[in-house]
């Protein structure tokens, strides 16, 4: 059950994806996402081509599942880590913060499978035009580098306008999200912060805590002034940025302010200067466990939801 062309694409048995988080996506994670059944991706981030070279090869001792690197096309190394995606035979490649296009060629050539994140229906056309084998389409419930519009919203509008079969992401963390996904048209999602909450997961135990702790309002959007906007869990380090952004405060100086916070928080566990992004899901979060419990969980927890569809909601009336 719950076999789509995403299943078939990347050969693997749950449409499931785990989001490409930059430091947070380590080997550890991808490999237990895969062997779970799911489709472990390593978050490139801001490293060099070096370190994911040598995260490709340690995932690769612990599982000879498909799994995928994340390019986050700000990187000021993107361009070496496309050629050691291509030349350490990685299965799939998914990209974040912009548009990959003139890598699409190069990727195709080495038969690596190209799936961008996208938060607009336009770029899911241009991109589809421009032979990609499928798209994230990420709502703006998600954590980090976020577009505007919302899951539910976009979603359905990028099913209609392409054929490629799309993943829908941002604010998705268990068997609900995941069926309500499928029926906007989805063919698979991905998840990032439900993935963080897990045993294999290196983030420093406090940021796994804060995101247990969190409620439904404890995420917040910083940098809109900037265009770059991020969704982070609300403490000190955001509500400085806010005021200073309030204030005006200049693009450099802001950028500047930025700067390690993702680490302080990931490996130092200092949530309230370093940056926790997160999602709006945050809120639903209650629990660490191990990826194929997350995972495993959703499957069951769908199949049962749509019995509810099948019984419940007819009153009682259906014989199953
Ligand atoms: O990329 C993400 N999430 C991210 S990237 C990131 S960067 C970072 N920050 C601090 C330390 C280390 C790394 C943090 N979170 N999600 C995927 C995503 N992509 N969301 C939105 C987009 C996007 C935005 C604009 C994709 C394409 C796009 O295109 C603009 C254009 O060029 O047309």
């Amino acid at each position: 059950m719950f076999r789509t062309r995403i299943t078939q694409l990347l050969n693997i048995k749950y449409p499931i994806l785990q989001g490409g988080m930059a430091r947070v996506a380590t080997h550890e994670l991808a490999a237990a996402v895969s062997e779970a059944g799911g489709l472990g991706i390593i978050g490139a981030g801001n490293a060099s081509a070096e370190v994911i070279r040598e995260e490709i090869r340690k995932l690769k001792k612990l599982t000879d599942k498909p799994f995928g690197v994340n390019l986050m096309l700000l990187s000021p190394h993107a361009e070496d880590i496309v050629g050691i995606i291509c030349s350490e035979g990685v299965p799939v490649v998914t990209t974040g913060a912009g548009n990959p296009g003139k890598y699409v060629e190069k990727f195709k050539k080495h038969n690596v499978k190209i799936i961008p994140v996208v938060p607009t229906v336009s770029l899911a056309k241009r991109l589809e035009r421009e032979g990609v084998d499928a798209l994230i389409v990420e709502g703006t419930e998600a954590g980090g580098h976020i577009g505007e519009l919302t899951t539910m919203a976009l979603v359905p509008q990028v099913v209609d306008e392409v054929k490629i079969p799309v993943i829908a992401a941002g604010g998705i963390g268990d068997g609900r999200g995941f069926l309500a996904a499928l029926s906007l048209g989805a063919e698979g999602v991905q998840m990032g912060t439900r993935f963080v909450c897990t045993t294999e997961c290196i983030a420093h135990q406090n940021y796994k805590d804060a995101i247990v702790k969190a409620k439904d309002r404890d995420t917040y959007v910083t940098g809109r002034s900037t265009g770059y906007p991020v969704r982070a869990l609300k403490n000190k380090f955001t509500r400085h940025f806010i005021d200073l952004e309030k204030k005006g405060v200049p693009f450099e100086e802001l950028e500047a302010l930025n700067a390690g916070r993702l680490r302080l928080a990931v490996q130092e566990g200092d949530i309230e200067q370093g940056s926790i992004m997160a999602g709006q899901i945050s809120g639903l979060i209650k629990d660490i466990k191990p990826c194929r419990e997350i995972i495993e969980g959703i499957i069951k927890e769908a199949k049962d939801h749509l019995k509810y569809f099948e019984t419940t909601l007819d009153g009682g009336r259906s014989n199953g």
